[in-house]
């Protein structure tokens, strides 16, 4: 079984720092006046694992640091080493100060909770409970896009079948990150304006429109090229180029 285990100290602004690759180090990250906390995120492939994507992003774009296992989906072993993080057998898993949290969002609400000087959730009552909609509604949902345009984040200029659900997919996400734009813009290019757990949810979602060519309207193309001009999901798509594993199902596309 393919396994990776580092850690991630997010770059400094203007520094090449990245991966630490520090086999077996467990990261302590610094909370002014509070105790050290030790975080180690367990992951799948990054070139493909859309959950795996969202918690890492959220942790490595807020600047904390944390280590990270990368275990192969798919591969001879995931299943067992797997159940010896999380009761759910899924990735990601996060072992906080040695407590296991599995599931995306419970990852994104535990990690805003322990680290609120990061304000992952907007600090607008009102602007809380639209992100917290409206990543609950990509939790929830978009079924047909995840089956019919997986993440693949190496592969470029696939195309794929248009009916009529995943267009409907799409258009709603459109309509999302437009609504969030004329709403948040003023403070931030990111979906509420600051970075918030909302980023780290719809993350997979740019990655997928780049796979498949999709060809955006104007209003919906400033929030893609902000998150891809974040240096951490960078270093997120070379890792995950530097992947040699193939999951054929995966493989959608001409
Ligand atoms: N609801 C879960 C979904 C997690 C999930 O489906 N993870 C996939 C990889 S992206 C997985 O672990 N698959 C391995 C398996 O099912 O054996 C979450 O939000 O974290």
């Amino acid at each position: 079984m393919a396994l990776g285990l580092t850690g991630y100290r997010p770059r400094e602004t203007g520094s090449i720092q990245g991966h630490i690759g520090e086999i077996g180090l467990l990261l302590k990250t610094e909370r002014p006046g509070k105790d050290r906390m030790s975080a180690k995120l367990i992951i799948g492939n990054k070139n493909y694992s859309t959950w795996s994507l969202r918690a890492w992003f959220l942790l490595a774009e807020a600047g904390i640091e944390f280590e990270e296992e990368r275990l192969a989906l798919d591969s001879e072993g995931f299943a067992s080493k797997i159940a010896k993080y999380s009761p759910a057998c899924r990735v990601p898993v996060l072992i906080l100060n040695g407590q296991p949290v599995w599931d995306t969002m419970a990852i994104a609400e535990t990690v805003a909770e322990h680290w609120p000087e990061k304000g992952l959730w907007p600090s607008d009552a009102n602007a809380r409970a639209h992100a917290r909609s409206v990543c609950a509604e990509m939790h929830s949902g978009f079924w047909i896009l995840r089956e019919l345009m997986p993440m693949n984040c190496r592969a470029m200029g696939r195309t794929v079948a248009l009916p009529d659900e995943l267009a409907a997919d799409i258009d709603r996400i459109l309509e999302i990150w437009s609504d969030c734009h004329k709403k948040y813009q003023s403070g931030g290019d990111w979906l509420f304006g600051d970075f918030s757990v909302a980023d780290a949810m719809y993350a997979p979602v740019v990655l997928r429109f780049r796979t498949y060519g999709m060809n955006l309207p104007q209003s919906a193309v400033a929030y893609p090229k902000r998150l891809l001009k974040s240096d951490v999901l960078q270093d997120w798509l070379a890792a995950a180029e530097s992947e040699t594993e193939v999951i054929e199902r995966e493989e959608k596309g001409q």
